[in-house]
């Protein structure tokens, strides 16, 4: 298999690399794609030094699949002009995950809809990701009607920038700030811009994104993102509304019996999931699971997971695996 990384030079482009030589996924030539300032650069992959190309070369090298990771507009200008010369895209950008022509994948849960006209495949946010991947399983048992999110996000989800602020703050050095504030010693109730209704678009993508992975649009979700002095994991406490009642170790059993979920969810030795624990873990961490005691069908459960590995690197190279299983490619 033929691989472009675009974006390869970034936080979540060097974890992509690091994910593909982990999985094994059978690489055959590997092109680290950047922007012209980085053409000639070198990365690193399975321990040999490889030479960053440009896009134009990249696309005239025609891989059999590009995963991007290199921001909305430069996915908006050149992944139509990679899906163009017959290479399929696998994108972790916003640029196209409302498309409607576009599938929105997180391989637990929608692979099946994936066939080989699908040449533009969006990778959710990381946020959705982790959230989805662990309430998928109970909504098909229970149905689920409303979704309450608060979030506790890394700085890793911001990129190089921002995990470069909270070490300068912590060591007490003066650096660009990727954030208005301080994020040491602080906690921001903004991730991305605010939009008319007052949600930022972080807040808005957990909401859409979650009705079109789970296809299901009567899933009503309201969600509060917050970026904490973190880095290794984004948290989220995640109150979910079902039709049908449920039994609590029916539901950690349907939990830990699901693809790439675990339940970590000991009382009795302190023991439930936190970044510390989730980070360069592929998995989604579950735990805190308990009956919200004010109102009917209503459970409370808190999700962590490695926000460049299953929220980014990992699901889009998942998405990777499953095209070239299916003779997608
Ligand atoms: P470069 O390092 O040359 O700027 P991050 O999100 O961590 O900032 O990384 C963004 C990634 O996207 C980097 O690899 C960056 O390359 C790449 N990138 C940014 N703009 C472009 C572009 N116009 N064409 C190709 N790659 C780009
Ligand atoms: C964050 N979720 O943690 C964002 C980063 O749409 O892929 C990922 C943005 C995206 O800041």
């Amino acid at each position: 298999m033929k691989v472009a990384v675009v974006g390869a030079t970034g936080l979540v482009g060097t974890k992509m690399l690091q994910v593909l030589a982990e999985r094994n996924f059978p690489v055959t030539e590997l092109m680290p794609v950047a922007s012209e300032r980085s053409v000639g650069k070198e990365v690193t992959f399975k321990g040999a030094k490889y030479k960053v190309i440009g896009m134009a070369d990249a696309i005239a090298a025609k891989p059999d699949v590009a995963i991007f990771s290199a921001g909305g507009s430069t996915s908006l200008e050149w992944a139509p002009k990679f899906a163009e010369a017959g290479i399929t895209v696998i994108d972790n950008s916003s640029a196209w995950r409302m498309d409607p022509t576009k599938k929105l994948v997180v391989p637990e849960i929608n692979a099946d809809a994936l066939t080989a006209e699908d040449k533009i495949i969006a990778n959710p946010n990381c946020s959705t990701i982790q959230m989805v991947v662990a309430l998928n399983p109970l909504h098909k048992k229970y149905t689920i009607k409303r979704i309450v999110v608060s979030t506790y996000q890394s700085v890793t989800g911001t990129g190089v920038k921002a995990v470069n602020q909270l070490m300068n703050e912590r060591q007490g050095v003066e650096g660009d700030m990727a954030y208005k504030y301080a994020i040491d010693l602080n906690v921001i109730p903004q991730i991305d811009v605010f939009l008319d209704n007052g949600y930022t678009k972080e807040e808005m993508k957990m909401v859409k994104e979650t009705c079109k992975i789970m296809r299901d649009d009567s899933i009503k979700v309201t969600a509060t993102t917050v970026r904490i002095p973190v880095v290794g994991g984004h948290s989220e406490s995640v109150n979910v509304e079902f039709e049908n009642d449920f039994d609590l170790e029916e539901v950690k059993q349907i939990l830990s019996a699901s693809a790439g979920v675990i339940v970590q969810d000991d009382l009795a030795n302190q023991i439930y999931p936190m970044p510390l624990w989730a980070h360069e873990k592929d998995e989604v961490f579950v735990g805190r699971l308990r009956r919200d005691e004010t109102q009917p069908n209503t459970l409370n459960m808190w999700i962590v997971s490695d926000n460049l590995r299953k929220g980014a690197a990992t699901n889009a190279i998942q998405i990777a695996e499953y095209l070239s299983s299916k003779g997608l490619l």
